[in-house]
């Protein structure tokens, strides 16, 4: 049943207050009023992940006119994905850890460098699980690229702080697709997740084939974290909506177990 946790919770939530370790700045853009969960889905990713693990963290909020001379003053690189096309680009999330002086950009790799890092913390990128996490996580982004139309302007009106608004392109907060073509958008992006999610059941490679979770492991991976970093924007926008509401209940209600179930394991703390 969606929202019936199933896991064990993190089992070093109690290292967070005694930790000595100094906290990661972790990048993102905003201001927002999403508050706690932060604007980009990526970097919502990985706010899970350092709450998963009990890492302290502060967020320092760029715009998108200062995401790449604050990247390049760090030392940040342009991310992976966009370099291979030729086309070096900065975005958030990067992060910079004071306890190694390392600065990285794209969220699988700061996944990785954190479950390498922290070794003694819980795993969300397992070694042998790492390119199937990396494919799912390149398919959960462009599975939701064609709602970006229709996602933005709610969210630029509604959630972006007026400072925010101003950075974005005039038109950015105007949909322009007809009723008809946004229903198109809707079913190809049903189509998606339902083809994913299936192929995750069928290609499963975890060893508790119960649990909610992508990977069907006993614990969440960066999987669970970037689709709920996703997720959980779609569904506070469009929850009321016949699209949303069929992705929801994809795989018998797995995709709404995995949300409620992520969240409540890794969700907001961050008062630190
Ligand atoms: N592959 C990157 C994608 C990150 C990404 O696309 N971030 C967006 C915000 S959600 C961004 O910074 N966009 C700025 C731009 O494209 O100029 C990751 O996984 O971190």
């Amino acid at each position: 049943m969606p929202g019936t946790l199933r896991v064990s919770l993190p089992r070093f939530a109690s290292n967070l207050a005694r930790s000595s370790t100094p906290k990661i700045t972790l990048y993102d853009v905003g201001p927002t009023h999403f508050g706690e969960m932060g604007m980009s889905p990526f970097a919502r990713g990985i706010r899970f992940a350092l709450n998963y693990k009990s890492l302290p963290y502060a967020i320092h909020e760029v715009t998108l006119p200062t995401i790449e001379p604050t990247a390049k003053a760090l030392g940040a690189s342009p991310t992976p994905s966009f370099l291979a096309r030729n086309q070096p680009r900065y975005t958030v999330p990067f992060i910079h850890d004071p306890s190694t002086g390392r600065v990285l950009s794209d969220s699988l790799r700061i996944a990785s460098y954190l479950d390498e890092t922290y070794p003694d913390r819980p795993l969300i990128v397992p070694p042998e699980k790492e390119t199937r996490i990396g494919q799912f996580c390149d398919s959960v982004s462009s599975i939701t690229a064609p709602l970006i139309p229709i996602i933005m302007p709610f969210t630029i009106s509604q959630w972006m702080s007026s400072e925010m608004q101003k950075t974005f392109p005039a038109g950015a907060g105007v949909c322009k697709l007809t009723p008809e073509e946004q229903d198109e958008v809707w079913e190809s992006v049903v189509a998606g997740f339902r083809g994913l999610m299936n192929e995750y059941d069928i290609k499963a490679i975890g060893d508790n084939q119960s649990a909610p979770w992508v990977m069907r492991g006993r614990d969440p991976s960066w999987a669970d974290m970037l689709l709920t970093g996703f997720f959980w924007w779609i569904r506070a926008v469009f929850f009321d909506s016949k699209g949303w509401k069929e992705i929801e209940q994809l795989g018998g209600g797995r995709v709404g177990s995995i949300i409620e179930d992520t969240l409540e394991v890794c969700g907001p703390r961050l008062e630190q």
